[in-house]
């Protein structure tokens, strides 16, 4: 069997050179390597290597020639062998025999399933395509397994949109606002930093190869801070831990800006060369003098002075402005820089919506349904102002009922009787026991993809390393037949997976052949890429007061103590939901020795928070407000800041205690910018159970 030392650059290239083919299990039971990418929804994308023996994955490691991945995986994913061979896996298409949402199936054949579900999405389509939903979202990240002949389908059907907005968007709009796309640093150069503020992000649990560059940097004497409510591994490690109030950080960030200019910290010739909006920056900055800052955030105005002299002092920092040098800049989502690299238009084929809504010029467009608002979504009656009622619900890539707002509301319109829901999945997980019928997908060891990244600049391709376990299909074989059920003749539906992998990146920009051969490729971006301005905006300017948006300012969180004093009488306690760090929002919940490792869905709460109440360390707990109830177990540490609870997620409803998780308490408020979700702006109050 191989082992690390032995998967060195020559064996892993023979087995890889540039056979186009897929792999099959090798008949002579030799020990082979395949190369692989993550598919998960994370930073990293990591660059895998599988190890197959008699056709069988035995092992899944870090490529150690990829520069960020640098032979090291995260604990879930050093597992993966675990999920794909999950004696729980769903190996044959099930159809609901129970009450819906129980969970229970029987086995039927794929063309029996398959039938059913074109069956019935016709006639449903033959009134309207919009009562027709698809839910997706990045169970895996792949380019093909994600929206390929998926989306096809669903817009040669003429379905409902799906605004993909449940993660990110806020931040990425801001991005796109002020430097014109999602780009930024190399992760690499962290290295060189001298000052990292890690704010707002738990990099040891959810970006652990950018936590490797912060540490290399730490080592050669730079000063780590970590912005964070919670008291995080991260913070553990950092310097210094800033633990403001959650969804304080804009006043915070004009605070460090007030100081900056207070002591002249600034780089007048770059603000002058390649800022737009300089001046009403500057007098909106003005306004926020530290102790101000320290009222809004709960945090001493010291240590707003002191934060911003770090800032304004170090060379090269990384945060806003430092640009001129590589290990300066900011990076929230490098995700931008393959804008140009996609063929997204092709892949997805957006203009077969013609088919159904006429030319592009005059013709309508379907209606959208934002990812966060599905619980009041599936619960609506049809009206001019939504369109129709939802008929029926295509879910693949994601768990609505588990990591969508106010699941509660969510599981409601999941039990409708006369709904009729398909779920492609692994697992029977909380949404797929909502199914009528569920189809059992294949795991990235059996599949073909293409993937992006959005915290490093490297393109990678996941071979298939083995078999579909079981009777499962890839997302795109799936779609490819129900396409073919539903009469679709366009060519585009032909296309196999590997087709759709050589095709969903430019070759000019990504060569195929090289990523066939080393599994990834570089993207060509200068180190310093905004050295001397030049912002992929209108103006090659970064922008601070974008049109339509206007100058950054504090804005209070929904349920806040200051936004809603009423509420917060009820509820006086703000609750975040960050990830634990062995789940990947709510996949590897079921794997058996990650969730040991997490042992319970708990709620952190401060000794001051929890001795008025009453409430001991490891006591079963009920976190509750207007919206639901959700019982777990206390931890009482100073993770959690006092006035702040933190409720890990993602778990599964069924493994909670009492059948929920901690979305039971969410809200499906979105942002202002972005149109996404709120999770970390919920008032709550905490009694022992
Ligand atoms: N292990 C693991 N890794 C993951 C994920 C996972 O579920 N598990 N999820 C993946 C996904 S989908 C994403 S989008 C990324 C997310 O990755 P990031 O965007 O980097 O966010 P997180 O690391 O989840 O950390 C969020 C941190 O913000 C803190 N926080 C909460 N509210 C506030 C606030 O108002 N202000 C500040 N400053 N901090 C706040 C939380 O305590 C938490 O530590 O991670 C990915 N990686
Ligand atoms: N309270 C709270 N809620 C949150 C968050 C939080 O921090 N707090 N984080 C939010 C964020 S950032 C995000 S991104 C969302 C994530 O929400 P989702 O994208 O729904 O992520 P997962 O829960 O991981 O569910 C992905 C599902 O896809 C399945 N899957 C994986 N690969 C494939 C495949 O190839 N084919 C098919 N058919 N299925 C596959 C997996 O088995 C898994 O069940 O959750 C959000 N919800
Ligand atoms: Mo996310």
């Amino acid at each position: 069997m191989s082992n690390a030392s032995t998967l060195g650059a020559t064996p892993v290239r023979a087995s890889a050179s540039g056979a186009t083919h897929t792999v099959r299990a090798d008949p002579s039971g030799a020990t082979h390597t395949v190369r692989g990418a993550c598919p998960h929804d994370c930073p990293d994308t990591c660059a895998l290597l599988v190890t197959v023996e008699a056709g069988r994955a035995t092992r899944v490691q870090g490529d150690p020639e990829h520069p960020t991945t640098h032979g090291a995986l995260c604990t879930k994913v050093s597992r993966y062998t675990e999920r794909t061979y999950h004696p729980e896996r769903v190996l044959t298409p099930l159809r609901r025999v129970g009450p819906k949402g129980q969970g229970r199936f029987e086995p039927v054949g794929w063309d029996e399933a398959l039938d059913a579900i074109a069956a019935r999405l016709a006639a449903i389509a033959a009134r309207d395509p919009q009562a027709i939903l698809p839910y997706s979202y990045a169970g895996t990240m792949g380019l093909v397994q994600g929206e390929s002949i998926a989306a096809r389908f669903f817009h040669r059907l003429g379905a409902s949109l799906l605004d993909r907005t449940i993660c990110s968007s806020a931040g990425g709009d801001a991005l796109v606002a002020t430097y014109g796309a999602k780009v930024g640093m190399h992760v690499e150069f962290f290295a060189e930093s001298r000052l990292i503020l890690i704010w707002g992000s738990n990099s040891i649990a959810s970006n652990l190869h950018f936590w490797t560059f912060a540490q290399q940097a730490k080592r050669a004497g730079a000063k780590l801070v970590c912005i964070d409510p919670r008291r995080t591994e991260t913070a553990d490690k950092c310097h210094q831990h800033v633990s403001l109030l959650p969804g304080t950080d804009g006043a915070l960030a004009l605070g460090l800006m007030h100081e900056l200019i207070e002591h002249d910290w600034l780089d007048h010739d770059y603000l002058a060369r390649h800022v737009e909006g300089w001046a009403g920056l500057r007098k909106r900055a003005l306004q926020w003098a530290p102790e101000r800052v320290a009222r809004v955030c709960g945090i001493t105005a010291a240590e707003v002075r002191a934060l911003a002299r770090d800032y304004g002092t170090a060379r090269p920092p990384c945060l806003v402005g430092a640009w001129r040098e590589r290990g300066g800049g900011l990076l929230f989502s490098a995700s931008g820089w393959f804008r140009g690299a996609r063929n997204d238009a092709w892949l997805q084929r957006p203009d077969l919506l013609e088919a159904v809504y006429g030319p592009a010029a005059g013709g309508r467009r379907p209606r959208t349904i934002n990812m966060s608002t599905i619980g009041d979504d599936l619960n609506r009656e049809g009206s001019p102002g939504f369109g129709p009622k939802i008929e029926a619900v295509v879910v693949y890539n994601s768990n609505p009922v588990a990591v969508a707002p106010q699941s509660r509301r969510v599981a409601a319109g999941f039990a409708r009787e006369d709904l009729f829901t398909v779920v492609l999945e692994h697992f029977l997980t909380d949404t797929a026991d909502h199914a009528d019928i569920v189809l059992p997908a294949t795991t990235q060891l059996e599949h073909w993809d293409v993937h992006t990244a959005y915290g490093h600049t490297y393109a990678l391709l996941n071979r298939p390393a083995i078999e579909p376990v079981g009777q499962s299909r890839p997302n795109t074989a799936i779609f490819r037949a129900l396409a073919a059920r539903m009469g679709y003749t366009e060519a585009c539906f032909a296309d196999d997976d590997e087709t759709l992998a050589r095709g969903a990146l430019r070759g000019d920009v990504v060569d195929f052949e090289r990523l066939l051969q080393q599994g990834w490729v570089k993207l060509p971006i200068a180190d310093a890429p905004f050295a001397d301005g030049g912002f992929p905006t209108a103006s090659g300017k970064a922008v601070a007061d974008a049109p339509g948006l206007g100058l950054p300012d504090h804005v209070p969180n929904y349920e806040s103590r200051q936004s809603a004093p009423a509420l917060a009488a009820r509820y006086p306690l703000a609750m975040i939901s960050p990830p634990a760090r062995n789940f990947l929002n709510s996949s590897f919940v079921n794997v058996a020795s990650l969730r040991a490792i997490e042992v319970e869905p708990r709620v952190e709460i401060h000794p001051v928070d929890a001795a008025p109440r009453g409430i001991n360390d490891g006591a079963t707990v009920r976190v509750y407000n207007d919206r639901g109830s959700y019982l777990c177990k206390a931890a009482l540490n100073e993770r959690a800041r006092p006035g702040v609870v933190n409720g890990l997620g993602v778990w599964w409803r069924k493994f909670g205690l009492n059948g929920t998780n901690v979305n039971e308490l969410t809200h499906q408020r979105l942002t202002d910018l972005g149109r996404a979700p709120t999770f970390y702006d919920c008032l709550v109050e905490v009694a022992p159970a």
